[in-house]
């Protein structure tokens, strides 16, 4: 009988708290984050582009609304002012069908949220709601002061009581702890899974308590079946904790929950593509860099905020301004098994502060145009229309879980691989050219590389590579070129 009451526990335990996987559908593919994108925009790209392209998922800016702050940074969208779903980026009619268009092409949404704290800002939200964060009301949720910690200020990050119950940049710092506010924040997340999300990118997950998150994860619905999810799916839940090591607050105690970002790998993969590392060191990244159980990580090269100069990394985080090493570092982190993969999707910016490409002072964000060439304009970069990461993103769905083998370097900066029998690449940000014969693991046959153009009916736009029945094949990457890697796999075969 006791066994039967410590099973019976067991496995509420483990349907409540079982939210890892990408679910089904995404399992395995990359998420794209469409920072500042607009609601309708990001359902057309869903369509023309990420859909076809094989892009497992969206991460969208926040869908509630924010309080107005002059000069429309891009940072506005994480002072909230209520849940009602009107922002630069649309409506709650757009959301709601930009989420139907992209589930249907396969591209599921993952809504950033934030619910650490409400706006610093006073004023008028996007949705016309006041916020009077002197005396802690938004009317438009509801809250008072009683829903939020008493004031204090977030000033030492080894005192995670600090961090946790005092304001972060004057942020009012809600109390998840509360039945009224965890019930807010459930009934807001829960409109989100009615509407037919996958999950949730979740902000500013170090300043809230663990054991708070649990409660309101768990109490997070299963996905909609009417949106076509399987019953009993979970929503994968990735929490932003910025641990660089040296602070009070750890990114394992936010695993158990779901998955958690990791930015150490964003910090190593710019310090190795910067080289700062060798390439060589790539081999054991992982549990060999002491980061975090592959499962739990959701890793990326650059985010909205490192992106920016900010915090975790600093100079070393490689963005869209030094394309070369940008898309070979993109490119590892597609070709390498570890973690859940997020694809940064950026508007230009010379100030850290700038908000998206917008008009009307500010009020209208701008569509992006798009070029004969297949790219963004009109200020957008569109890192996930580049073909060196799109064609990733296809490499990643083609070897699947096949297991990374015959590893080889030239103990300096030249690397290469296999994922199983499906896909092989190589690397060079060496002094010298690579010209090497290695095993690509593949059939014998004659493959377009995915790097350097596409296959284009049965020619390649760029480099074949001609691969003999013992699967090997002469690798040229010159120092000279636009880029340092090279990649075919099964798809890319004449
Ligand atoms: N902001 C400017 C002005 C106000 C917003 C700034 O200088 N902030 C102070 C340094 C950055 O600290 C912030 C962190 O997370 C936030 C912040 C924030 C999360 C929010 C809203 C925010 O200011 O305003 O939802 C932060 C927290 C950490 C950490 C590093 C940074 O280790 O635990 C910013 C805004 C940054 O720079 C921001 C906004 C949203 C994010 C984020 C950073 O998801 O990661
Ligand atoms: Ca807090």
């Amino acid at each position: 009988m006791k066994l039967l009451i410590i099973i019976a526990i067991l496995r509420c335990f483990a349907f409540s708290v079982g939210q890892f996987e990408a679910n089904s559908k995404a399992n395995g593919k990359a998420i794209v984050h469409m920072f500042e994108w607009k609601w309708n925009d990001i359902a057309a790209e869903c369509e023309n582009f990420l859909g076809p392209k094989g892009f497992g998922g969206v991460q969208v800016s926040p869908p509630n609304e924010n309080v107005v702050i002059a000069k429309r940074p891009w940072w506005e969208r994480y002072q909230p002012a209520s849940y009602i779903l009107t922002t630069r980026s649309g409506n709650e009619t757009e959301f709601r069908s930009m989420i139907e268009r992209c589930n249907k092409v396969g591209v599921l949404v993952y809504p950033d949220v934030v619910f650490n704290h409400m706006a610093a800002a006073s004023g008028v939200g996007t949705a016309g709601s006041t916020s009077d964060p002197p005396n802690k009301i938004y009317p438009a949720v509801p809250y008072t002061y009683s829903d939020f910690h008493p004031t204090c200020t977030l000033n030492n990050y080894s005192d995670p009581f600090n961090v946790r119950n005092c304001e972060l940049v004057g942020l009012k710092d809600l109390d998840q702890s509360k039945d009224w506010a965890r019930d807010r924040i459930l009934e807001f997340l829960n409109k989100l899974i009615d509407l037919g999300v996958a999950g949730f990118r979740v902000d500013a997950c170090k300043h809230m308590w663990p054991a708070d998150l649990r409660v309101i994860f768990a109490h997070i619905k299963n996905l909609s079946t009417s949106h076509g999810f399987e019953p009993g799916s979970r929503p994968f839940i990735f929490q932003e904790v910025i641990d660089m090591g040296g602070e009070a607050i750890s990114s394992s105690e936010y695993t158990l929950m779901g998955a958690v970002t990791e930015f150490r790998y964003s910090d190593g993969i710019g310090k190795t593509f910067n080289k700062i590392n060798q390439l060589k060191w790539l081999e054991n990244l992982g549990s060999g860099w002491g980061l975090m159980p592959s499962t739990s990580a959701l890793v990326f090269v650059d985010n909205h905020d490192n992106q920016r100069g900010h915090g975790a990394g600093g100079a070393d985080i490689l963005t869209y301004k030094k394309p070369k090493q940008y898309k070979m570092a993109t490119a590892f982190m597609l070709a390498y098994p570890y973690g859940t993969t997020r694809i940064m999707s950026s508007f230009a910016f010379t100030d850290v502060d700038q908000g998206p490409p917008s008009k009307d002072d500010g009020a209208t964000i701008l569509s992006p145009t798009f070029t004969k060439d297949g790219g963004c304009d009109n200020g957008w970069v569109c890192e996930h229309r580049w073909r060196q990461i799109y064609n990733m993103v296809e490499f990643k769905n083609v070897v699947g879980a096949n297991a990374l083998k015959n590893w080889w370097d030239n103990e300096a900066d030249q690397i290469a691989f296999c994922r199983g029998d499906k896909g092989f690449i190589a690397f060079n940000q060496d002094t010298t050219d690579l010209n090497q014969t290695l095993n690509t693991c593949l059939p014998i046959g004659s493959y377009c590389d995915v790097i350097s153009g596409n296959k284009v009916g049965n020619v390649c736009s760029g480099k074949t590579v001609t691969v003999e029945n013992d699967g090997k094949a002469n690798i040229f990457i010159g120092l000279e070129e636009e880029d340092g890697v090279l990649a075919i796999h099964a798809g890319s075969k004449l």
